[in-house]
């Protein structure tokens, strides 16, 4: 840069932006502040990425403060991955190929608990290493220290990896990555999965794990959870079907490495055929695990006006006796698989769960996905409220803890709250149409998705133009 004349680099600095903005901006009309956050959130999704480094993912608090020490989370692939995927798609390679130099650690970390494939840690390093603290300093006491069990038992982020590949996939129609990358890592996770579930009886299931409401641990049988493993593995058996015609020696390849046997196929179809996923009741509510509506129930309108978390108000222990979640689980999933549940079932998982969900005081990855949600049962205005949440987590600190650096995943999930909630974006046929419910304020919403390769401009009003 030293060598450069000033105005070069503002002119080039300038081009790459203008290159940027064309390609990933979302413009509302009606909402100022909105759209001012959501610019903010997308700005700092791209300073945190490197379009020319695949060996570095972002941190759940990006490159911005020292919080969760740019440990890399389920943040990455669930929240942030998308709003690349639809339009960096450069981007979105080089941060899925960061998890695939991570398999060499992620294949020791299965071994080291006896199991096969590749595990990838709850928190991972540079190089994909389990960097997950076992111990951290009590919010209000610092000299006492806590036991953190994320580490050992919040499993679902392998399938979530899983998930976030096939999606890309899916997006991009990028059949190289996948040769080279993708279906290696489908493969490594779902023979992981084939090892970790535990037989009991006829069925498959998994005891004394996390999803991803923390507040709630060693629960059994996680419908999340459950569901990802199964889907996991289903994806890992289409993919190799498809793979077996799309490029044989790779196939040929990935099998003989990864030990894919007749055996071990005709197992991962008994474990999907037969692993327990909480079913809905006859209200068409899931339980979010086993037991879950044993617990006692709060009502958190009672707790208008407190400042902290219900997990620091109950007790960290005690909130595991709660029917009070961190953030969306039952409805985290539902959000991944929209089209799988009808209108009657996101209705009552919404009015069950919606109103549990620490949004406020929980984690800042849930007040966008409960944004979502609230446009799938046609609560647009509700959703803003979360939106708007979500938005001020770190313009206007209203969580208190901006100090920690920016809520990537909030910024990534606001992204989606707009594209999937408010404008209703999704895959119907072979295209990409969306659905608007725009919060009744709004007057246009405005941006652009790569579908393999091909660029598509949706122009939104209150109902579409
Ligand atoms: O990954 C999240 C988790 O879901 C909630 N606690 C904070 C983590 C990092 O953002």
């Amino acid at each position: 840069a030293l060598e450069c004349p000033f105005d070069d680099l503002l002119c080039d600095n300038l081009e790459a932006w203008g290159t940027f903005w064309d390609d990933s901006d979302v413009a509302i009309e009606g909402d100022d502040e909105a759209q001012i956050a959501l610019r903010h959130a997308l700005f700092q999704l791209r300073i945190a990425a490197s379009e020319e480094d695949d060996r570095v993912s972002i941190g759940a608090r990006t490159l911005s403060g020292l919080g969760y020490r740019g440990h890399v989370f389920w943040d990455m692939e669930i929240f942030i991955l998308p709003f690349f995927s639809f339009t960096q798609p450069a981007i979105a390679r080089n941060l899925l190929i960061y998890r695939w130099h991570g398999l060499p650690a992620a294949r020791c970390y299965a071994a080291e608990g006896g199991f096969e494939g590749a595990q990838f840690p709850w928190e991972s390093g540079a190089a994909g290493e389990d960097v997950t603290p076992h111990y951290l300093p009590l919010p209000d006491d610092c000299r006492k220290l806590q036991r953190i069990l994320t580490g050992d038992q919040q499993l679902h982020i392998s399938a979530d990896i899983a998930y976030a590949i096939i999606q890309y996939w899916r997006i991009t129609g990028d059949d190289s990555f996948m040769f080279d990358y993708g279906a290696e890592i489908v493969f490594s996770t779902a023979k992981f999965w084939g090892s970790r579930v535990e037989r009991e009886g006829d069925q498959y299931v998994l005891r004394g794990i996390i999803g991803p409401d923390e507040y709630h641990v060693n629960v059994d049988n996680n419908f999340y959870t459950n569901y990802m493993i199964k889907w996991n593995m289903q994806a890992a058996l289409e993919l190799l079907i498809w793979l077996k015609k799309a490029n044989t020696d790779i196939a040929q390849k990935l099998k003989i490495q990864l030990d894919l046997t007749s055996t071990r196929l005709s197992h991962w179809r008994q474990v999907i055929e037969h692993i327990k996923v909480p079913e809905p009741d006859e209200k068409g509510i899931i339980e979010q695990y086993e037991r879950f509506f044993n617990r006692k129930a709060v009502d958190l309108l009672e707790y208008n006006g407190r400042r902290r978390g219900m997990d620091q108000i109950l007790g960290l222990k005690e909130v595991n006796e709660y029917q009070v979640i961190k953030q969306p689980d039952v409805l985290m999933l539902f959000c991944l698989f929209p089209e799988e549940y009808s209108a009657h079932g996101w209705k009552a998982n919404w009015e069950k769960y919606a109103p549990i969900t620490d949004y406020a005081y929980g984690s800042s990855l849930g007040p966008a996905i409960q944004a979502w949600a609230a446009c799938e049962v046609g609560l647009p205005d509700v959703g803003y409220e979360y939106f708007m949440y979500g938005a001020r987590a770190d313009l206007t600190d209203i969580r208190g803890n901006a100090v920690d650096g920016i809520h990537g995943a909030s910024a990534g999930g606001l992204w989606q709250a707009v594209v999937f909630g408010f404008a209703g974006l999704y895959h119907k046929g072979d295209e990409y149409v969306a659905r608007p419910r725009l919060p009744s304020h709004w007057k246009r919403l405005t941006f652009k998705i790569c579908d393999r390769g091909t660029w598509q401009v949706f122009d939104l009003g209150p109902s579409a133009k």
